[in-house]
């Protein structure tokens, strides 16, 4: 599983004061620490970024460039800005990376013909007219529409990382499994695609401690329909060990709990909480903050 560290993001408190104030030291320091912590790909947050994007994006993108070689995702909605952050873009090992382009005429009309112009990869964000799809069917004509016109505008699938959105498990709980169903169909709607999602979504919402166990075991989960990359969070150690292949145990119990082959009583409080999360990531349980006491 690629990693793609989210916290160089203007809504951290040291991040967003560096990047009002023009200052690179944090931000520098911010990129090394996601290339130590294992990140493959950073990602650039800006948010909106309306009214300064197009100076602020080529400045970070300079302002990291300096110090790590890592390829890097250009994050914000303001289409001239990840224009003007590609313009300056020193080549990486990977191609970077448009974060999004959501399935919207008026927006991918004026976005790929930028990802083709600078030789960029995509998001493709199942963000419709009507926002966010319902289930897989939706999430599948919205990714067909977007596919089709990337093509038309000589992207291949290779390039497009298909983003079908997590949803918090404390509101759209039924979501998550119609996200993994859409994953599952992706190789036939779209062969070749890459695929990505924000993976803290599932989370945004639920007490910060128990973040990370809803994170790590909808990864494992989504792995399984094929997933190639998650944009997550580079602090949390226990995640990226897992998403390197270090705790085929854990994988191994969470494959388990969604086949139905187990149950938390059969292992110790550590394996046991995983089980418990799949329960609720599968809607077999109704979400509560207190899900793993039960
Ligand atoms: N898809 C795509 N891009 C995305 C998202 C997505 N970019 C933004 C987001 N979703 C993924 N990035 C984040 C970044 C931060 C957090 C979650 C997802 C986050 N931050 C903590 C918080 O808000 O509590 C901490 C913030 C801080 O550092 O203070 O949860 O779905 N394509």
């Amino acid at each position: 599983m690629l990693l793609i560290g989210e916290s160089l993001n203007v809504m951290s408190q040291k991040v967003g004061k560096a990047l009002k104030e023009r200052d690179p030291g944090p931000i520098q320091e911010e990129a090394k620490l996601q290339k130590e912590k294992g990140m493959d790909y950073i990602d650039i947050n800006l948010g909106p970024a309306k009214k300064d994007g197009v100076e602020l994006m080529p400045w970070v993108v300079k302002t990291v460039q300096e110090v790590v070689e890592l390829p890097l995702a250009l994050d914000t909605s303001n289409i001239d800005a990840i224009a003007e952050g590609l313009k300056v873009y020193k080549e990486t090992a990977q191609r970077p990376l448009i974060n999004s382009i959501m399935c919207r005429p008026e927006r991918y009309e004026k976005m790929l013909p930028i990802a083709a112009e600078y030789n960029a990869d995509f998001i493709a964000l199942m963000w419709g007219p009507e926002g966010l799809p319902r289930d897989e069917n939706e999430r599948a004509a919205l990714c067909v529409e977007l596919v089709y016109a990337a093509n038309e505008a000589g992207i291949e699938n290779e390039r497009i990382w298909v983003d079908g959105i997590v949803t918090p498990v404390n509101i759209q709980q039924e979501q998550l499994v119609c996200l993994m169903n859409f994953y599952d169909m992706l190789q036939d709607i779209a062969p070749g695609a890459k695929s990505t999602c924000g993976l803290s979504n599932i989370s945004n919402g639920p007490p910060a401690h128990l973040r990370p166990i809803l994170n790590q075991t909808y990864m494992v989960m989504l792995e399984r329909s094929g997933m190639y990359s998650v944009i997550s969070d580079p602090l949390d150690e226990k995640l990226t060990a897992i998403a390197k292949g270090q705790h085929p145990e854990i994988v191994d119990v969470i494959h388990k709990a969604m086949d139905g082959e187990t149950d938390a009583s059969q292992h110790p409080k550590e394996l046991a909480d995983y089980v418990k999360t799949v329960d609720v990531i599968l809607g077999r349980k109704l979400y509560s903050d207190s899900w793993l006491e039960l």
